[in-house]
């Protein structure tokens, strides 16, 4: 491994594609080096099962664990970090004494009797979700299956139930599809290592928990095999890094055992420990998982790939944090923002809940996700199986695409309440008439060529009533139509 990694090293100085600027772009096929363990797949999955992922529109995760017992918070201490990342607090950075002990055992108090999946479905369904990517597995290795791998798990709590069947099952019969969050971080596992591990006794201990962690895929394949897909995280481990062939030939077994099966590009690393993209700048799996508490702002920067954004309502907390009160909570204003910004550039936009200790969602959560479906009731067909417009980002807003509608969904009303639409003279389809989605009450639709010099755009100007305002975005469905290409010839080029 040592060998072929010195060579490659060799072969990407010699090619000159350890510069930055190019490593990011997706080398034309010319300059492509041999990889092994690269990208298997030129451009996107085409099949049914991901044209389904492509039109989900709008996601929820959960991330639930031991970890919302004490919620960020211990004997009057608090941690500084994200709640899930509870049980790596050390007594250097003020944990209480004994902490780790303390919070291995944490497990046996998990007795969540108030959680009730078919709440949780529902008001996933009423928030408008259309996927659900549930923590199966989070860093701290504990197990909401009754895995038969380890004694860690939901079975030998008070609680003992399955619940990520209750989960499954639930998410299903509400129509909303589950893929299944797991960490390849296990601080639980003896064999564990995050770095490469040294001493042959250590590497045979890493050998023991690759078995193992391949054990626990099969077996979640196995015991929910509705499941859509399997959303993976920590893969970032140098240890992890380093199994380029064996992640791979994992990969492959895992879509041989659930064909169909959706992987994103945060499971495994090529030869060159190149993660989400293989060292020819080529997408490793079926999305681009790397936009994690971000989004895109240009086309470009998603290269043309499929990818999806997950985001906290809070500023990075994803397990259940008791205390809220210093953060910027995400309004649900904000989080349509970036769902339709997620959306115009052909993403999808995953909304993260953390349960408390008891299987409670946060009543500030709930107030969101109502709000947040009170507004897709009306609009998401803004939403839901949209692509991006092929037109620049306007002042207003965002444009979505679906077959001959294009949406606008306008965050900023302009002061003369006349909505510009600007079209490339050369466009194949124009506007032809627009309305208001909610109540579909038609608007003034009025083209111009407002006579710039070299301009090469008409002008669709669409006035919203006088009386009309809103205090959330709203949707403007713009109908376009090849007819009115003929309208073309009504319109003068300035002369210079
Ligand atoms: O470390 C985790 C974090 O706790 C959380 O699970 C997020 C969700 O995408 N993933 C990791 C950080 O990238």
């Amino acid at each position: 491994m040592k060998k072929l990694f010195f060579i490659s090293i060799s072969a990407l100085l010699f090619f000159g594609i350890f510069s930055k600027e190019l490593m990011a772009q997706e080398q034309p096929m010319a300059q492509r080096i041999t990889l092994q363990y690269g990208s298997h797949r030129e451009g996107k999955r085409m099949d049914a099962e991901m044209q389904r992922w492509r039109e989900y529109g709008l996601g929820q995760f959960i991330h639930w664990g031991v970890y919302a017992i004490p919620g960020g918070h211990w004997e009057g201490k608090s941690y500084n970090g994200a709640a899930e990342w509870i049980r790596s607090w050390s007594e250097k950075s003020g944990a209480p004494a004994g902490w780790q002990k303390t919070y291995d055992n944490l497990y046996k108090q998990f007795n969540p009797t108030d959680f009730d999946a078919k709440a949780w479905a529902r008001q996933a369904k009423d928030m408008g979700a259309k996927y659900v990517i549930f923590t199966t597995k989070h860093h701290d290795g504990f197990c909401l299956w009754p895995s038969k791998y380890t004694g860690y798990t939901i079975k030998n709590t008070p609680f003992k139930k399955d619940i990520v069947k209750e989960v499954v099952d639930a998410y299903d019969a509400e129509g909303i599809d589950v893929y299944l969050y797991f960490s390849i971080i296990d601080w639980n596992h003896p064999g564990y290592s995050s770095g490469i591990p040294k001493a042959e006794k250590d590497s045979l201990a890493y050998e023991d928990f690759k078995q193992f962690t391949r054990n626990q895929l099969i077996e979640l394949l196995t015991n929910y095999p509705s499941a859509k897909g399997l959303w993976f995280d920590g893969s970032w481990d140098a240890a992890w890094i380093e199994q380029a062939a064996w992640t791979d030939e994992l990969e492959k077994e895992l879509r041989a055992f659930r064909p169909g099966l959706i992987i994103g590009s945060r499971f495994r690393a090529d030869e060159y420990g190149k993660r989400h993209f293989d060292s020819n700048g080529v997408l490793m799996g079926d999305y681009e998982q790397g936009w994690e508490r971000k989004l895109p702002s240009t086309i470009e920067q998603t290269k043309g790939n499929d990818w999806d954004c997950v985001m906290t309502i809070p500023p990075n907390q994803w397990g259940y944090n008791s205390d809220w009160s210093s953060s910027y909570i995400k309004t649900p204003y904000d989080l349509i923002a970036m769902l339709l910004q997620a959306n115009s550039l052909n993403g999808n936009f995953v909304i993260n809940f953390g349960p408390d200790g008891k299987g409670r969602i946060r009543p500030e959560e709930g107030d969101i996700a109502k709000q947040i479906g009170e507004w897709m009731r009306v609009n998401s067909e803004a939403v839901y199986g949209v692509t991006y417009a092929e037109l620049p980002k306007p002042d207003y807003g965002y444009y979505t695409k679906k077959g001959n509608k294009l949406y606008l969904t306008v965050f900023n009303k302009p002061v003369n309440n006349i909505i510009r639409v600007a079209m490339a003279k050369t466009a194949e389809q124009k506007p032809s008439k627009a309305y208001f989605l909610a109540d579909k009450k038609d608007l003034k639709l009025v083209s111009h060529n407002i006579g710039l010099d070299r301009d090469n755009n008409l002008y669709y100007d669409i006035t919203l009533p006088d009386d009309f305002s809103s205090d959330m975005p709203f949707v403007i469905v713009i109908d376009l139509d090849e007819a009115a290409k003929k309208d073309q010839g009504n319109y003068r080029d300035a002369l210079t």
